[in-house]
């Protein structure tokens, strides 16, 4: 009839499964054929994919559960000092294939469902991404905690349990992007594991009335509080028992809570919000961030107190990273608990605070660092606020007499905290003026420049100078970006605590799921080639030094094509299948995948296919026949209410819908947005690539990460001078990098230029003026809807389009001609991917964990931990 069979697969498998006593059988598939029966309550007969997925993740999560009891038992036991990475974002993707990498089971399970009829790769499918996060810094925590378990270190995320994640992205006929909800959560999550015996009660509103002892002390109560409840998920190592922990916190109205009087129940919506929207250009809401702070507080906390130690032990026993500023109100939080609940003085309070946190800055783009309304948090946390208040105190009290300090800063506050002048009806960030005003008649700027609370209407409270003068350490994510955030943003604090409290740590990427997971041929042919085992050089990336010799083998080099072009089939059987869209194979890939965003300059690319498409139109057909083939694909999404980022793609999507379809050229130049960009989406598109985009203006891209994810994979690099590139390019060569534009001292001085002593366009720059006129005259359609979007390039010119646009072109044009040279350029290919072993996330983390943190690996031992 030509229908399935049922049950899938062998009958008599299935029933010796069940059987527990049958031999005959491996254990993952009786494991299984359990969980299909016991936790699904399915039969066999019906099972579909999607149930074999499931009962298959129940199966493995058994597996991980042993490992992650045996860690954390071992790390009671053993009472190390730990460290907590607190992050509003960790963008983790699947996990049950990097699970059964991790555990070393991949071959098992690829068998056990095999035996029961199903294919593990068309499981893997069925899971859905956890898109808990917005970009680079929510992915750049979920390859933190996959190396930190896989290094054994003993760390711990802490992050909230969204119900929705990221917004799943959809394009409309006209090309827009539009918002539908993901509740990534509907299906039943196997991987989480509620912890109802873990709560905590999170105060908000309320009155704080302070205690006229002169400890500093105040009750804080009234208000309404809100249950925070844990949800755990397994962290397992690539190639070793430890398995650390991710705690989610979940929050749930308190019995008797009355919704109305809590912004009609508001708090789940803040949730959401938050969310989705971009973290670059979000409305700031603090309950969300609190709540989750608070809880994950009280909670670390809880498990120092269990190990009996003095609350003066805590910073030996403890580090908190915080992941940009989000996480920052940990600071006056921590401050709160030891003062109000542990009756510690100010003094050794914020002794405690600041060697116990360390904070990393991700962007320096002055719209994105948070500041939160003063007004607003002394009405949601007004504890917070006079804490905050005091540091400022405090901080003026520094600045007022310098000498106090001592010299190795570990007493920031070496005095009496309470001043003779600071009296109760004078409000301490008036005594902070007062004191500005009398010690530093002339340099008030720098004070006011530097305090905590930006004045204005209404005042504002900068979270940034609030993580770092609370912190022991601030690092930037790359060279050049941490050179920035001590030039820059917070070169006041540089002069005033000294260079040492500043560092950088470049970021990493984890080679397991970015390379392995992502082109499991390209990792077979290195372990291969290196005769090594994957665990050799999987967690001692620069192993791959050792292909080198290899680039110069014609055999090896195609064997290497021959990989790179099957993962561009796979890519373009993807698109098919989930877009109906033909993608030609015989070509060059170029891609750019990453959040939507001006300073990104996905417009430069798309104005440059728009050059490339008209050049080709202009050529007689005997010259257009020399041109190098090129597909050009893009992905990312925008803030949604990013007006033109969201115009960006509406013109990305039009005009590949315009070359597409045109005969005189489309054999030599495709262009596809691919919708809704995942975690999921770039493990498939990465492998496929040849060049990838890594183009913003200079100084703007903190580092990135994909652009090391491309290279690893054996992709060249097309990028400005900027972040992470110019490290790659330090490893792999400038020959192998494609470098183009304006370098970083140059963009203040342009800026200037675009509003003091502008240039028409057309004058400064014809080829890009020729590209806006046929974008204005109509020929991508959308009747002068991109208007706004050219006038941005027109007048100011921000992120320096016009002065990049040319060299801009001439490197796509060094790109192609290296293109031609095949063989050359598979060298470059593998020569980069070689050199890439410095970006491994597993370098990064140790740096942290010696660096900062403070940390020892704590291996879990053979044999059952007792
Ligand atoms: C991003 C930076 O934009 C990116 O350059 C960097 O690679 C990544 O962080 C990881 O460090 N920043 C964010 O995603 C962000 O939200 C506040 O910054």
């Amino acid at each position: 009839s030509g229908k399935e069979k049922w049950p899938k697969g062998e009958e008599k498998v299935w029933r010796a499964g069940m059987r527990s006593v049958d031999k005959n059988i491996s254990d993952v598939t009786r494991s299984v054929v359990n969980h299909v029966q016991t936790s699904l309550a399915r039969q066999p007969y019906n099972l579909d994919d999607f149930g074999a997925y499931q009962a298959s993740a129940l199966s493995v999560r058994d597996n991980l559960l042993v490992n992650w009891n045996e860690t954390q038992m071992n790390y009671t036991r053993k009472a190390p000092k730990r460290a907590y990475y607190l992050s509003l974002e960790f963008l983790m993707g699947r996990t049950l294939d990097n699970a059964l990498l991790n555990l070393g089971l991949k071959d098992q399970y690829k068998d056990g469902v095999k035996s029961l009829g199903f294919n593990m790769e068309d499981l893997l499918e069925k899971e859905r991404d956890a898109a808990l996060g917005n970009g680079g810094l929510g992915r750049l925590a979920a390859c933190y905690l996959d190396s930190s378990a896989s290094q054994e270190l003993p760390v711990w995320g802490y992050g909230l349990r969204y119900k929705y994640g990221i917004f799943q992205q959809l394009i409309s006929q006209d090309g827009e992007q539009l918002e539908a909800p993901d509740p990534w959560l509907e299906n039943q999550n196997p991987w989480e594991l509620p912890r109802i015996d873990v709560t905590y009660q999170i105060r908000f509103y309320g009155n704080a009335d302070r205690v006229t002892d002169g400890s500093g002390r105040a009750i804080w109560q009234g208000g309404q509080e809100v249950l925070a409840i844990a949800y755990d998920v397994m962290i397992p190592g690539y190639g070793t028992k430890t398995t650390n922990n991710l705690r989610l916190w979940e929050s749930k109205p308190k019995r008797g809570f009355d919704l109305n009087s809590f912004n009609a129940g508001n708090y789940e919506g803040a949730v959401e919000v938050s969310n989705s929207a971009d973290a670059i250009t979000s409305v700031l809401y603090p309950n969300d961030h609190t709540f989750w702070t608070a809880a994950s507080l009280a909670d670390i906390l809880r498990r120092f107190k269990n190990t009996g130690k003095p609350i003066k032990e805590f910073p030996d026993y403890i580090a908190i990273q915080l992941n940009d500023t989000h996480p920052t109100l940990a600071i006056p939080e921590l401050m709160r608990i030891l003062i109000d609940e542990e009756d510690l003085h100010w003094n050794q309070a914020w002794h405690i605070v600041t060697n116990t946190f360390f904070y990393t800055n991700h962007t320096v783009l002055p719209e994105a660092l948070e500041k939160w309304p003063v007004p607003l948090l002394e009405h949601v946390l007004p504890r917070h606020m006079q804490i905050i208040y005091d540091i400022v105190s405090a901080q003026s009290y520094i600045f007022h007499r310098p000498k106090l300090i001592s010299s190795d800063r570990t007493c920031m506050v070496s005095f009496p905290y309470v001043h003779p002048e600071l009296t109760a009806d004078v409000a301490p960030f008036r005594f902070f003026l007062q004191a500005v005003e009398k010690k530093y008649p002339g340099d008030r700027d720098r004070l006011a420049r530097m305090s905590l609370i930006e004045e204005g209407a209404p005042k504002q409270v900068r979270m940034a100078f609030l993580a770092c003068v609370g912190s022991r350490k601030v690092n930037g994510v790359a060279e050049l970006h941490s050179e920035l955030v001590q030039t820059t943003i917070l070169k006041d604090f540089v002069d005033f605590d000294g260079i040492s409290k500043f560092g950088n740590v470049t970021n990493g990427i984890t080679p397991r799921r970015w390379l392995d997971q992502c082109n499991p041929e390209l990792s077979a042919l290195i372990s291969k080639t290196l005769q090594l085992s994957p665990g050799a050089w999987l967690k001692e990336l620069t192993k791959l030094e050792g292909l080198l010799p290899y680039a110069e083998s014609k055999t090896f080099r195609a064997e290497w094509a021959a990989i790179k072009q099957r993962n561009k089939e796979r890519l373009a059987r993807h698109v098919e299948v989930t877009l109906g869209l033909k993608v030609r194979t015989d070509a060059m890939y170029d891609v750019q995948i990453k959040r939507l965003h001006e300073y990104k300059r996905q417009t430069l690319n798309i104005l440059g296919v728009i050059h490339r498409y008209l050049t080709l139109k202009s050529l007689k057909p005997a010259e257009r026949a020399k041109a190098n083939r090129k597909v050009v694909f893009f992905a990312g999404k925008a803030a949604p209410a990013y007006y033109i980022a969201k115009l960006t793609i509406r013109l990305i999507v039009n005009v590949a819908r315009v070359i597409n379809a045109d005969p005189e050229t489309n054999e030599y130049l495709q262009l596809y947005f691919l919708p809704d960009y995942s975690v999921s989406l770039a493990e498939v598109l990465i492998p496929a690539s040849d060049i990838s985009q890594h183009i913003s203006t200079a100084g703007t891209e903190a580092s990135g990460t994909s652009n090391m994810k491309f290279c690893l994979n054996g992709g060249l690099l097309l990028g400005t001078v900027d972040g992470a590139n110019i490290e790659i390019a330090e490893e792999v060569g400038e020959s192998n990098v494609f470098f183009f534009g304006h370098l970083t001292p140059a963009v203040e001085d342009l800026r200037y230029q675009h509003v003091y002593h502008p240039v028409p366009i057309e004058q400064k720059c014809p080829a890009l003026a020729q590209v806006l006129n046929q974008i204005s005259g109509g020929l991508f359609g959308g009747d002068g809807v991109y208007e706004p979007l050219l006038n941005t390039i027109r007048q100011g010119d921000y992120y320096l389009l016009t002065d990049d646009f040319d060299s801009y072109i001439a490197a796509l044009a060094m790109v192609d001609e290296a293109y031609l040279d095949k063989e050359e350029w598979i060298k470059k290919s593998i020569k980069t991917t070689a050199k890439m072993g410095k970006f491994s996330s597993d370098r990064a983390i140790n740096e942290y964990a010696e660096s900062y943190w403070n940390i020892e690996a704590i291996p879990v031992p053979d044999g059952i931990v007792a």
